[in-house]
């Protein structure tokens, strides 16, 4: 459960909170504080449920969420500068959607030796824009999202068609080995906990696999909807036209998702912005994971280094989680580009050093 302090208290936190690094504390000053601290987005959402998490995590990298799509217009005075900071644009503006040609994409498999890449993912977040984000929903919200969702993802076909499994009801057992294998989202992230993102777990929640379990849908984790494609492997080729394929078809099956247009699709933590898209392979880099220069290394490609078991988890013998950081001004196929360049330049200096 989410803490219940006060605005007033969640602020006094972030004023004590010293050594915090976020972007909520950088931005948060006190004139914006007094300027939203009695504001409500359309959905009712408060500057208390947006900051919540960062103030009761100082430790936080970004600190803040929006509590629903209108919380992006609402606090704009505080959102606009924490995204503009973490996707490192001057102007807040963001390109029309563009997938690319995925009958010309001119990539394939980043690791033809199979040596290094042990499997390829990319995901998409989406909001219903109709809904708020968890501080704000209700437990009926989420059951009525799940219904809505799985009501169109029964209208998927040929290598989409599959089956959604709620977790109300699912074993631990079958819970564990399906997050276990990196299939499925679980209730541990303390960021997200203090957000209102495990209100009234698990109801609502659940997964979507296709029969061949390589693309997958997560229901009502962090965002309404993570649309993933992935399998074993690097044949980035493969995964991403998987995924334009099913992002295609949900938006077809009347899904309406919401998007701003200066910011692209909009969800709950600022830094899946515009793209949504996050584009990874777990690969063995022991050599240059180890080297002081890995993390400008990192920054210069534009890629970021998470641990094996998903973001603040720590690597499991030299393996790591690299995908493109940016997700926000520039297109989809761009934000892929970007992170097959990172991966090709990190498979060459792993070498290199080996
Ligand atoms: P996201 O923000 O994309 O949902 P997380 O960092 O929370 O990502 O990770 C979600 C899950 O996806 C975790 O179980 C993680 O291990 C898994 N995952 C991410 N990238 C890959 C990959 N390339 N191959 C296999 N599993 C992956
Ligand atoms: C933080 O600020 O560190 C957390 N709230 C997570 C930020 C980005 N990750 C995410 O949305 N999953």
């Amino acid at each position: 459960m989410a803490s219940n302090l006060s605005v007033e208290e969640l602020w006094k936190r972030l004023q004590d909170a010293n050594k915090s690094k976020s972007l909520l504390k950088k931005h948060l000053t006190p004139n914006i504080y007094n300027e939203l601290k009695n504001v409500k987005s359309k959905f009712g959402g408060t500057l208390a449920d947006c900051i919540r998490s960062g103030c009761m995590n100082p430790e936080s990298g970004v600190g803040i969420y929006a509590s629903d799509p209108d919380a992006y217009t609402t606090f704009a005075a505080i959102l606009d500068p924490v995204i503009k900071d973490y996707h490192k644009v001057d102007v807040l503006k963001h390109p029309k959607p563009d997938f690319g040609d995925i009958n010309n994409l001119g990539f394939g498999d980043l690791d033809p030796s199979k040596e290094m890449i042990v499997s390829t993912r990319v995901r998409v977040g989406r909001s219903h824009a109709s809904y708020g984000f968890p501080p704000v929903i209700t437990k009926q919200d989420r059951i009525d999202m799940e219904k809505k969702t799985v009501n169109c993802l029964s209208k998927l076909e040929g290598e989409l068609a599959g089956e959604y499994f709620p977790l109300t009801g699912m074993t631990k057992e079958t819970q564990k080995k399906l997050t276990d294998d990196h299939f499925l989202f679980n209730d541990s992230d303390r960021f997200l906990r203090e957000a209102g993102g495990y209100n009234d777990w698990p109801i609502g929640r659940g997964i979507y696999f296709n029969h061949a379990k390589n693309f997958l849908v997560w229901v009502n984790e962090e965002d309404h909807l993570r649309f993933i494609s992935m399998q074993k492997g690097g044949n980035l080729g493969e995964v991403y036209s998987r995924l334009v394929k099913a992002v295609k078809a949900l938006e077809k099956s009347g899904l309406e998702f919401a998007r701003k247009e200066n910011l692209g699709y909009l969800t709950f933590c600022p830094s899946n912005l515009g793209t949504t898209l996050r584009a990874s392979v777990h690969i063995k880099i022991p050599k240059l994971s180890a080297s002081p220069e890995f993390k400008a290394f990192c920054d210069r490609y534009h890629i970021q280094a998470r641990g094996i078991h998903g973001e603040h988890t720590e690597s499991v013998g030299g393996v790591y989680d690299i995908s493109n950081k940016r997700r926000l001004g520039l297109t989809e196929i761009q934000a892929v580009q970007e992170m097959r360049r990172g991966v090709e330049a990190v498979i060459d200096r792993e070498k290199e050093l080996s």
